[in-house]
């Protein structure tokens, strides 16, 4: 098992490269999606938040990434000692009618097709993505854990319509027309799915590369009046089973998958970590469960982290562990200081389980 840190796109420096260098971690998942376009409700230092707009403007839907573009980033992410391991989320910007079944989504499965090809030429191993029309949204920011901290959480169902020319809780088209994203049915969500593991499959199994699906977060069966994918447990079995390839994974979210209602975290980690179809994980904590629960340090949720550990070694995960999100904690560089916590946690109990046998 190997530690890294996700970075999102401002955070993108050779300063942040070398305090991941400096927390013990040898591997950077990469966010290229700008998600602090948003305004003073979205501060930078944060992970996005957002209002009923979401976390603001997406990016250029005419500029996808290059070769030279994540070529020039795995560089200097190397030349600080570390590997880049994933790129994390496309932007809506290129892929939102997949998402809403629009009438781009010829082009935008070709966009998706070439930057997965991109990937692979540029020797980036995993796509995380989050198959979601809502996105990740409905979530509150309160001094809800240990000490004080700012962190996430939810405070019930959340129902406020999706406007036109949203996707993915940010906006794709600042003209649309005034009124609300017609709901899907679970049925056209997973259709909606499966067209897009059938054209993009074959292009990540030829490039190498291998997609990893987050589930829904929060996860619950509706938000803002449209269905999600992920929001059980045994749902991944689903997507595995849907599309049998190597480069059909899951980025393995344990925070989502502890909110969940149904099933067991544990058994979770066992079910997936043994069919060996997890690309990476997202480790951290919570309390509480859908519709009702709260992010947390690292050591104080519900999961027993040491555990779940446990469970990926036995089955032998060689892959990436990253924080995710943590809460920030009092200081002049709280998301900073969080994430030193949570890797600080991280590297001493890998090093513990390495001195166990088997
Ligand atoms: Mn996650």
């Amino acid at each position: 098992m190997k530690l890294g840190l996700g970075l999102y796109r401002h955070m993108l420096t050779r300063e942040n490269f070398q305090f991941a260098r400096q927390a013990g971690a040898t591997h950077i998942v990469a966010h290229l999606v700008d998600y602090f376009r948003g305004g003073l409700k979205n501060p930078r230092d944060n992970q996005p938040t957002g209002t009923d707009r979401g976390w603001g403007l997406a990016g250029d839907p005419k500029v996808l990434w290059s070769v030279d573009e994540l070529t020039g980033l795995r560089k200097s992410i190397e030349a600080e000692g570390l590997k880049l391991e994933a790129i994390e989320n496309f932007d809506p910007a290129h892929w939102h009618d997949i998402l809403l079944d629009g009438p781009k989504k010829p082009l935008h499965l070709e966009n998706c097709k070439t930057i997965i090809r991109h990937l692979g030429q540029a020797g980036i191993p995993i796509m995380g993505y989050n198959f979601s029309i809502a996105g990740v949204c409905g979530r509150t920011h309160q001094p809800y854990a240990r000490g004080g901290a700012m962190s996430a959480g939810m405070e019930g169902p959340v129902d406020t319509p999706m406007p036109n020319g949203m996707a993915w809780n940010m906006i794709v088209d600042e003209r649309a027309f005034a009124g609300n994203v017609p709901s899907a049915t679970p049925e056209q969500l997973w259709r909606r799915l499966e067209e897009f593991l059938d054209a993009v499959l074959p292009v990540a199994e030829a490039a190498g590369v291998t997609l990893a699906l987050h589930p829904d977060d929060p996860p619950l069966p509706f938000l803002r009046g449209q269905p999600r994918l992920v929001y059980q447990p045994q749902l991944y079995q689903r997507v595995i089973d849907l599309k049998p390839s190597q480069a059909n994974g899951l980025e393995f979210c344990l925070g989502s998958l502890a909110e969940m209602t149904e099933g067991d975290v544990y058994d979770a980690v066992e079910q997936y970590s043994r069919q060996q179809k997890i690309g990476y994980v997202h480790f951290r904590n919570v309390t509480g469960k859908v519709p009702y629960y709260r992010e947390t340090f690292i050591d104080d949720g519900d999961i027993d982290m040491i555990r779940v550990l446990r469970i990926l070694k036995k089955n032998r995960f060689n892959g990436v562990l990253i924080p995710d999100h943590t809460p920030q904690m009092s200081c002049d560089a709280p998301w900073h200081a969080g994430m030193a916590f949570a890797l600080g946690y991280m590297q001493a109990a890998m090093r513990v389980l390495e001195k166990e046998s088997t």
